[in-house]
């Protein structure tokens, strides 16, 4: 099988820690590659740069299909662009927020969801809301690391690791989900360090990905996530007319 993990932002360096952590994961028949964005902002952090990633995302979903992809994963923790590259692809695609709060609520009663800036934590939570999480997230807190600084800032593992046992400690929850991509290589030293469990949506969407593909199922086409109605895009988009 082959799955595709899609770094919605641009930058290289994290498609590169994201594609290390996804294979670490992926089981031997799997082919595993990780790609980035060839359009759109360097980090996903704001409202504005998650709707001008969207584009694309879907057009790496667009190529893969035309590859013979037969799943995704979407390497962002907003999840952006989720229901329309279901609506484009044959097989499961997965966000890595989704996959990653369901993955944790099988580990304990609640979780804590630690994210970079704060500007991002009413998007966790709404998230959690629309994924039926809300019974199982306690809190959603920020560490206030930029993304792309958490590849570069070498207090960064230290800073993350810190937000993540102050937040099992202020919510009473029992497990901690990872709210940003560039912190999937933290996973296990977080672990390590606070002593409960920590997920990695990177990792949980790539398995989930794998098994849905293993159980010999694909997205279902019968009603809304059904390929999109053919018609003429215009102007930037003119080559997403499907
Ligand atoms: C993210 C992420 O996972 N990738 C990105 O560019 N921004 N998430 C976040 N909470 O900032």
């Amino acid at each position: 099988m082959r799955i595709r993990v899609v770094n919605p932002n641009t930058t290289r360096a994290m498609t590169e820690t994201i594609e290390r952590c996804a294979k670490a994961v992926a089981g031997p028949g799997t082919r595993l590659d990780a790609v980035t964005s060839e359009m759109g902002p360097a980090s996903i952090e704001s409202h504005y740069d998650e709707a001008l990633s969207i584009p694309g995302l879907l057009a790496a979903i667009q190529r893969g299909e035309q590859e013979g992809i037969d799943g995704y994963v979407i390497a962002c923790f907003g999840d952006p662009g989720l229901d329309a590259a279901r609506e484009l692809a044959g097989g499961p695609v997965l966000g890595i927020a989704e996959a990653a709060m369901h993955a944790a609520s099988h580990l304990g009663c609640g979780f804590s969801v630690v994210t970079t800036l704060n500007r991002t934590i009413g998007r966790a939570g709404e998230l959690a809301h629309r994924y039926g999480m809300q019974r199982f997230c306690r809190g959603v807190h920020a560490c206030e690391i930029p993304v792309l600084a958490l590849e570069t800032d070498p207090q960064a593992r230290k800073i993350v690791t810190e937000a993540c046992r102050v937040a099992v400690e202020a919510d009473g929850s029992d497990a901690i989900v990872l709210g940003c991509a560039g912190m999937a290589d933290l996973c296990e030293h977080i672990r390590d360090e606070i002593g409960v469990p920590v997920v990695d949506g990177v990792a949980a969407a790539t398995l989930t990905v794998q098994s849905l593909l293993t159980l010999g199922v694909r997205k279902s086409g019968r009603g809304e996530f059904a390929a999109p109605l053919t018609k003429p895009y215009s102007g930037l988009l003119s080559s997403f007319g499907v």
